[in-house]
This record gives C-alpha cells, sequence and structure tokens, in this order.
C-alpha cells in the first residue's frame, strides 16, 4: 500500500513540475513538441527532417531549439546542430528518461528569447518518460513497423498518453510481415484522439502531416 502511495506522489509531483514548464514556455511563447519512441524507431531522423522543412519554410536556424536525451554520446545533437540550429545534448548517465531539472539545466545553454520552436527527444524508452512529463505541448510517439504489429498493444500506456502518433519506416512493412492497417487500427483503438501520421522519415515522407498535426 504505501508503496502505491509513494508512487502516486510522485507522479503528482512531476504533473506539478511539468506543468510549471509549460506556463514558463507559453510566456516565452516557445512552442514546446516532446519525442519519444524506442531506441531506433527513428525519432531523430523524423527530428532532422520537421528541422529541415521549418527551415526551408522560413524559420530562421535561431528560432528552432533541439535537447536531445541520451543516456550516452553526442551523436544525436550533432546531427541536428549540423542545420545550424540551436542544440544541446543532456547525457542521463543511464537514467532511462528525462526529468524537468534536466530539461532546466538543458536551457542554460540555449536562447529560448530567440526561439519559436523547442524539441525535446527523450530516451529512447516506450515505458518511463511517460511517468515524467516535461512540459511540451505535445508529446510525439514515434513507433517504427521494424518493432512488430502489436506494439501499440504491448504499450497501451505510452500510446493513450500521445498526443500525435508515428507509424514509422513503412517502407519495411512487407519486409518484416507487417500489417499497416492493423497497426494503426490497434492504436486508434487506445487512443481515439491523436493524429496517426504515416512515415518513411527516411525520405521524409509524411513531414508536412506532421506539421499539420503540430501545427508549426
Ligand atoms: N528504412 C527506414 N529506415 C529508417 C527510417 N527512419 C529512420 N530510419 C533508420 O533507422 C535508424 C535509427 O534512426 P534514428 O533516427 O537514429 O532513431 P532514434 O534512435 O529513434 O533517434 C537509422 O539507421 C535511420 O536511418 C525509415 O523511414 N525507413
Ligand atoms: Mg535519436
Amino acid at each position: 500500500m504505501s508503496v502505491i502511495l509513494a508512487e502516486k506522489s510522485i507522479k503528482e509531483e512531476n504533473l506539478k513540475l511539468a506543468q510549471k514548464m509549460a506556463a514558463f514556455f507559453r510566456s516565452k511563447g516557445v512552442r514546446v513538441f516532446e519525442f519519444l519512441g524506442s531506441p531506433g524507431s527513428g525519432k531523430t531522423t523524423v527530428i532532422e527532417c520537421l528541422v529541415k522543412s521549418l527551415l526551408d519554410s522560413g524559420y530562421k536556424p535561431e528560432s528552432i531549439a533541439y535537447i536531445g536525451g541520451d543516456v550516452a554520446t553526442t551523436r544525436d545533437t550533432d546531427r541536428i546542430r549540423k542545420f545550424g540550429v540551436q542544440a544541446v545534448q543532456i547525457n542521463t548517465g543511464g537514467i532511462c528518461h528525462l526529468e524537468v531539472p534536466h530539461v532546466e539545466k538543458a536551457l542554460k545553454y540555449l536562447d529560448l528569447d530567440k526561439a519559436k520552436v523547442l524539441i525535446i527527444e527523450n530516451v529512447g524508452n516506450l515505458i518511463c518518460p511517460y511517468f515524467f512529463p516535461l512540459g511540451a505541448e505535445k508529446r510525439v510517439t514515434v513507433v517504427s513497423v521494424a518493432e512488430g504489429e502489436d506494439k501499440f498493444i504491448k504499450h497501451p500506456m505510452s500510446t493513450r498518453l500521445s498526443d500525435v502518433i508515428i507509424i514509422n519506416k513503412v517502407d519495411l512493412a512487407e519486409a518484416v510481415g507487417v500489417d499497416v492497417d492493423y497497426m494503426e487500427k490497434t492504436a486508434r483503438e487506445l487512443n481515439p484522439r491523436a493524429p496517426i501520421i504515416r512515415m518513411v522519415a527516411k525520405r521524409c515522407e509524411g513531414i508536412d502531416k506532421l506539421r499539420e498535426a503540430l501545427g508549426v
């Protein structure tokens, strides 16, 4: 019983911190989008497409900011920094998700007065990051077909808690024997409200639909 109570208070505490962050982001006029999903699902590739698309449509490089959460390396941030945008990496050193204090630390290296959009890539994990909201306006979950047809059913919580769902790597569906219609149906049953977008992020296919879903 005490474990359940402890869990409840941690959740409430995280929610309060996230609400504080959301209010802070609003006060700065920055739209914040968090990308979540398993390692290798294509989060960074989707973000690369989004950044490129925003730049192509007139966003100034400094108006786009990125925080990359990973247990180690700066590889994802290096990929995003190539576009000339603001980018900072947070290494959690083994922790499987970002928490608000990580984001607060990262913000010291970013100029939010210049930023219009902040993209946060969480540590690759389909479970624990969902317990630790960061104050983003929308949480975008990226699931690739290569993870298996039943991924949404096996992770109902992450599916329900997503504001946008991307089914990525649909170019591989046939090779891995996955029925994308079935995948989409299972996601829809769990989450009736989130836009579900099919993407081939490797070729940036589907990026316009993602921008529409994010309203950017
Ligand atoms: N075939 C295919 N590969 C993809 C696609 N999107 C990403 N990848 C590849 O999947 C691997 C992992 O992508 P990455 O963006 O680093 O995943 P992350 O760990 O979720 O950030 C890379 O080798 C990408 O090139 C896609 O739509 N189709
Ligand atoms: Mg990544």
